[in-house]
């Protein structure tokens, strides 16, 4: 399959559904800078993977979207506000995302911190307003959303991002690393995928098989990420590179080296194509979003 085509497909999707829902903010709250700030963010170039993820997994099991495009936007609202915050000047200080100025170089610090609040509730909002716009699949949107939320929080995104902070400048254990890592990064990833498995999919076999294929490419995705960081220059990058080495970062090649990383990443990205090939549904744009991941240059 054409995999980029498949892949600005539906980003195209994502980024109206996106639009409609920053949208139904009146003019007069979207005048305001820290609004400006989170549209700023909002729509700064990011690929849109974990929403895509959403949609191609939904689409492995019903040819109707409605429901996992709110709930995959529902993702990047919150993959949105964790980058803001991340990029602040008392976390990773950084200054360049996606070619961009950060957030809070463009809008000030408290500005930037609002709008990643402002981009988490707004999350809330639309799992609920997706519940109540489709009443035949509410039990579905609210055990999504405790997926989503439950991955995102001191469980998921927002623990590995704390350990990941106190491990700075200290020399890690291969499973600290790999603990920072699953729950920073594939723990999003992972509810990405598992929020559109549970609403079609009924066989515990088959969501697991799903939730581990969400797990490789996740965990995958990050040690990917540490090798560009790297390897890459910023202008590729589009963000500043070698920041992990400077800030003492727990990463993958700082604890097994750049080969072995490679090695890692290769094999779970074999090992989760692999796992989904044994799945009877349509799930070749998931495969072929694995293989795009490891050969990704950004
Ligand atoms: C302050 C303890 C504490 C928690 C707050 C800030 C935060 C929660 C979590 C940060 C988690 C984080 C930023 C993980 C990095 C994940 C990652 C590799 C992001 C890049 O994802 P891409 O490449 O980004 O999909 P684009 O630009 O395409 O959207």
């Amino acid at each position: 399959m054409n995999i980029k085509a498949y892949l600005l497909e539906q980003k195209e999707k994502v980024d109206a559904q996106l639009n409609e829902i920053i949208k139904q903010d009146p003019p007069r709250l979207r005048e305001q800078p820290w609004h400006q700030a989170m549209e700023y963010s909002l729509f700064s170039g990011g690929k849109r993977l974990r929403p895509i993820l959403t949609l191609a997994t939904a689409q492995a099991f019903s040819a109707d979207t409605r429901v996992a495009l709110p709930l995959g936007c529902v993702l990047e609202l919150i993959h949105t506000y964790s980058l803001i915050h991340d990029d602040l000047p008392a976390l990773d200080n950084d200054t360049i995302r996606r070619g961009n100025k950060t957030c809070h170089v463009v809008y000030g610090v408290p500005i930037a911190t609002w709008a990643g609040f402002a981009l988490l509730t707004k999350a809330y909002k639309t799992v609920w307003e997706t519940a109540r716009r489709y009443p035949t699949m509410k039990k579905q949107v609210w055990e999504s959303s405790r997926i989503i939320f439950h991955n995102a929080g001191v469980d998921g995104m927002v623990g590995g991002q704390a350990a990941d902070l106190y491990a700075e400048m200290k020399s890690m254990a291969l499973e600290e690393v790999e603990y920072i890592h699953l729950n920073k990064t594939a723990a999003l990833i992972e509810a990405s995928i598992l929020a559109g498995c549970n609403l079609y999919c009924d066989e515990p076999h088959t969501y697991k098989t799903f939730m581990s294929f969400g797990r490789d490419i996740g965990l995958a995705f990050q040690i990917i990420d540490d090798v560009l960081d790297l390897m890459s220059d910023t202008e590729v990058l589009g963000k500043n590179a070698q920041s992990d080495l400077e800030q003492g970062k727990a990463t993958y090649p700082s604890v097994i080296g750049l080969e072995n990383s490679k090695k890692k990443a290769r094999h779970l990205i074999e090992r989760s194509m692999d796992s989904l090939r044994s799945v009877d549904r349509p799930v070749e744009p998931l495969i072929a979003i694995a293989q795009y991941l490891y050969e990704r240059k950004m």
